[in-house]
């Protein structure tokens, strides 16, 4: 079955999911776009088939020729957008991070619980990634024995002028925050941020940032988090168990060797190197909600306990020491189903 869908916000993520899913594999075509800004929207959906510019989200969400919604607008405006799409009872895709409080994700964790369905999912797309699902898959085999360790590197070349301080751990980081949950299939227990000498390149960020995870079953994690590296875009992460390590290979597709020096080349940014986790992502998608089903992703709570996590670190940040995460137990709707 063809799924239409809406997309709110439609800047560079927005603009990147709205070319995969426009007539994307699944059968999905994209047949409304809203922005704060009405030119670009009008842009967007002129170069479209089937798209017409609405004036805000809310009518995108209430729109009846709009079947499922993608939420790519600026982060503060997530809650409102994925709670009215509960509200319309619209299955809705909300990039990271799911709001910009614990307060928010949690009142829209309260609303699906109380609509008694699972609508939502959020942009963790690492999950997706085909280097990180080989990475759980090793894990989980027990191939390196029982994780001990896990050491990941989340690294940019530059970041835009609107990135501010915070954003390191609410916008960056939460990407380990949630690959960590996924991988090792614990929850985190406790954080602590560490401010190393500060990149002359950052200027008034904190940057680079060691953060310091633990997890419940006291496997430890550590993530650089630099966003001024200049030479690329760049994601390490290398699990040590007890009998052997796994790491995700250098993703350039093939390597220089000349005038005595080995090359491979460096992804430009986050677009170059996860494009096939978002075409996975979005397809796998799309597939689900057509045929009716709750989205199989990472859902409502995950982007909860992302942004319960993601509070404690930016605590560490600002005030310094180890911050205990205190998670309350999921709700039924969010309980794995009974195999
Ligand atoms: C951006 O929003 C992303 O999602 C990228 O994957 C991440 O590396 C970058 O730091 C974020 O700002």
């Amino acid at each position: 079955m063809a799924l239409d869908v809406g997309v709110v916000g439609v800047g560079m993520i927005g603009q990147e999911h709205v070319r995969r899913l426009d007539g994307g594999p699944g059968g999905s075509r994209v047949v409304a776009v809203a922005d704060a800004d009405a030119a670009r929207a009008a842009d967007v959906a002129g170069r479209l088939p089937a798209a017409k510019a609405l004036p805000g989200g809310a009518e995108l969400i209430a729109s009846d020729a709009v079947d499922a919604v993608v939420v790519t607008s600026w982060g503060p405006t997530h809650e409102e957008y994925v709670l009215a799409c509960i509200a319309a009872g619209k299955p809705v895709f909300c990039e990271k991070p799911l709001a910009t409080s614990q307060e928010a994700t949690r009142r829209i964790v309260d609303a699906e619980v109380a609509a008694g369905r699972r609508l939502v999912q959020v942009g963790f797309n690492r999950r997706y990634d085909p280097a990180h699902r080989a990475l759980k898959q090793a894990v989980d085999s027990g191939v390196i024995g029982a994780p001990l360790l896990v050491h990941c590197a989340h690294r940019n070349a530059s970041v835009p002028p609107h990135y501010t301080r915070d954003m390191s751990i609410a916008d960056t980081a939460v990407h380990e925050i949630d690959e960590l949950r996924w991988l090792c299939g614990q929850e985190i227990t406790a954080v602590q941020v560490l401010t190393p000498r500060k990149s002359s390149r950052g200027g008034e960020l904190q940057d680079p940032l060691l953060v310091l995870f633990e997890l419940a079953d006291g496997v430890l994690a550590d993530v650089e988090v630099s966003v001024n590296v200049h030479y690329g875009y760049e994601i390490r992460c290398e699990v040590s168990g007890e009998t052997g390590t796994v790491q995700l290979a250098d993703p350039a597709p093939v390597h220089i060797r000349r005038e005595g020096a080995v090359a491979g080349l460096v992804p430009a940014d986050w677009r170059e190197r996860f494009a096939l986790s978002y075409d996975i992502e979005l397809r796998e998608w799309v597939d689900t909600v057509a045929a009716g089903r709750p989205p199989a992703g990472p859902g409502a709570w995950d982007g909860h306990v992302a942004q319960v996590v993601s509070d404690a670190a930016l605590r560490s940040l600002h005030e310094g020491g180890r911050v205990l995460v205190e998670l309350p137990s999921p709700p039924g709707l969010y309980a794995p189903a009974a195999a």
